[in-house]
């Protein structure tokens, strides 16, 4: 295979640690600190967790180290959506496991959950490891969506763990995926298999963090990935000045992508999908906050614009997330497979008429046929509607252009209003990861293996002080179920990571608040460019402007 200039180089980047880890697998040993409990729910969640829960915090130290000498034959999965620095994960793990013993093993399953059930896995070398180094992607060995959550699913993957020999699994996932490994935890100390799990944070929706875990890996990448896009888009916009880009961004369940992509490019709008809960704002509220922006600059003759979509807006809209709380009631468990065995629309049309409550059904019809549609396009293993493919970036667009209508209709606006649509996610996933994150996901596979000599289980590989240099980053662990609490979930009540949302009092949001007006009216524009990877550290180290501003 023939591989580019830049994947050579890539190849040959040795990623940064934090400093106490550098001094070789000999010198680091473990501060204990404080006993956990969960961010809620703490007795139910403690019934559930009877082995893993309310265990200490830890911290890596420069020492001696103490840990038992024993061969570790580990197993590591990439599971959920695809985020940049997943290679850097295995890469550390393995370059720390070698280091401490060259017998020791490590094992990639492949497709994720699914490879664990299957035993389906690979054993990684050097030459393996060494092609993917500081690369995009999960192609190593894949990943999956699928929930561990059933007895007949943990016995089989300790049989299959057993059967290897594995002392260690390593989940690198993100907040369902997480959940995943503070169950399997549990099940395999509950049963004394000796098996230890470990997660580490990743997902680019920047949703899985917390005091202790400052940034989920990828969401650096991703974001500088979408910013460059969209600030070309923005250029182009002001060059040919004739069209409004609308731009959904991923991001499932919270609004950081967005937020983060507008504090680098400064567009016209940038919708943030809590701001809209807390404000209980609806539909037609969201449509004349952004028709009134290109009312304004069309005013000024300026009949372009750039609006930001998270695409998890719906889910916050509260009229909407009744209806989709509604559907999901509506379609858990068996009803599904009845539901999609319905022979047309029209059938499908009066089952959901008669399912849902007339508040939410009169929201439902005013929506266009292909939203309405979308809406019952299938949930993930998690019963998470799939929002990436719900086309809100149109929806807006549509229900601009109606408001736009009408103020015409009243004589208020006459300028022109051409919508082109854009969906960045995809794009962002897989990309070479930038250099913090080359760093940031090298730190969390080393780590999450000085986690698994020491004999812990059920914790996170934490790095934190992340705004700093990396020689500065502190290393360490935090019990899973600290993060957990109990949420409905496919119509059931289930143990999960809480995910963490925008804060609206918040350095980055607050940042945005006190600007938006002026970028809303004038043409405020900034270009990001292209992550860059060789160069001064001020440009190519750089964080996220939105750790920046939450660290100060
Ligand atoms: P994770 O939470 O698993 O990291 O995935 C996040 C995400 O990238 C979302 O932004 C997006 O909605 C979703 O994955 C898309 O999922 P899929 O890859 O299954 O299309």
């Amino acid at each position: 295979m023939s591989i580019s200039p830049l994947q050579k180089a890539r190849y040959e980047y040795s990623p940064k640690l934090p400093g106490m880890l550098r001094n070789g697998i000999s010198d680091i040993c473990v501060k204990v600190g404080d006993a956990t409990s969960s961010v809620a729910d703490q007795d139910k969640i403690k019934a559930l967790f009877p082995n893993t829960y309310g265990k200490e915090e830890i911290t890596f130290e420069k020492g001696s180290n103490t840990s038992a000498a024993k061969k570790q034959v580990v197993g590591v999965i990439l599971s959920g959506g695809q985020a940049p620095g997943g290679h850097n994960v295995i890469s550390g793990l393995y370059d720390a496991l070698k280091a401490t013993d060259k017998n020791n093993v490590l094992l990639g399953f492949k497709g994720g959950p699914d490879g664990l059930l299957k035993n389906d896995y690979v054993e990684f070398d050097d030459a393996f490891i060494d092609a993917y180094r500081n690369t995009g992607g999960f192609d190593i060995i894949g990943s999956g969506r699928t929930k561990l959550e059933t007895k007949e699913q943990f016995n089989i993957v300790a049989e299959n763990a057993k059967k290897n020999g594995l002392t260690a699994i390593v989940i690198i996932g993100g907040d369902d995926s997480n959940t995943n490994a503070a169950t399997l935890a549990e099940y395999m100390a509950a049963n004394n298999t000796g098996i230890q799990v470990i997660g580490c944070p990743k997902t680019i929706d920047g949703d899985l963090k917390n005091e202790d875990i400052e940034a989920s890996f990828g969401f650096d990448t991703a974001t500088k990935t979408y910013s460059e896009l969209i600030g070309n888009i923005e250029r182009d916009a002001n060059s040919a000045k004739k069209y409004w880009h609308f731009i959904k961004v991923m991001g499932r369940s919270a609004s950081h992508v967005a937020l983060e992509c507008a504090l680098e490019t400064q567009p016209n709008i940038c919708l943030i999908g809590e701001e809209v809960k807390a404000k209980k704002m609806s539909l037609s509220q969201i449509a004349d906050q952004i028709a009134d922006s290109v009312a304004k600059r069309a005013a000024n003759g300026d009949n372009f614009g750039v609006a930001i979509i998270p695409e998890g807006i719906v889910e916050f809209v509260p009229e909407f997330s009744v209806l989709i709380a509604e559907i999901n009631e509506l379609l858990a468990g068996k009803k599904t497979e009845e539901f999609n065995a319905l022979p047309d629309w029209a059938a499908k049309y009066n089952f959901i008429k008669e399912g849902l409550t007339a508040e939410s059904f009169a929201v439902f019809d005013i929506l266009p046929t292909l939203i309405q549609q979308q809406l019952f396009l299938e949930r993930d293993p998690h019963g998470n509607v799939q929002v990436s493919l719900i086309e809100s970036e149109k929806l807006m667009s549509g229900l601009v252009a109606a408001k736009l209508a009408e103020r015409k209709k009243a004589g208020t606006y006459n300028g022109k209003f051409s919508p082109l649509h854009h969906f960045f996610g995809y794009e962002g996933r897989c990309a070479f990861p930038s250099n913090f994150d080359a760093d940031y996901c090298y730190s969390l596979g080393y780590n999450a293996f000085m986690l698994i000599q020491y004999g812990y289980t059920g914790y996170l590989s934490k790095v934190s002080n992340l705004s700093k240099p990396a020689e500065e980053w502190v290393a360490g662990g935090m019990p899973i179920t600290k993060m957990m609490n109990i949420e409905r979930r496919n119509g059931e009540d289930k143990p999960v990571i809480r995910k963490a949302l925008v804060e609206l009092d918040g350095a980055p949001f607050k940042f945005f608040a006190e600007n938006r007006e002026k970028w809303a009216v004038e043409t405020a524009f900034t270009y990001p460019g292209a992550i860059q990877y060789y160069g001064p550290a001020e440009v190519c180290d750089l964080t996220t402007r939105t750790l920046a501003l939450e660290k100060g």
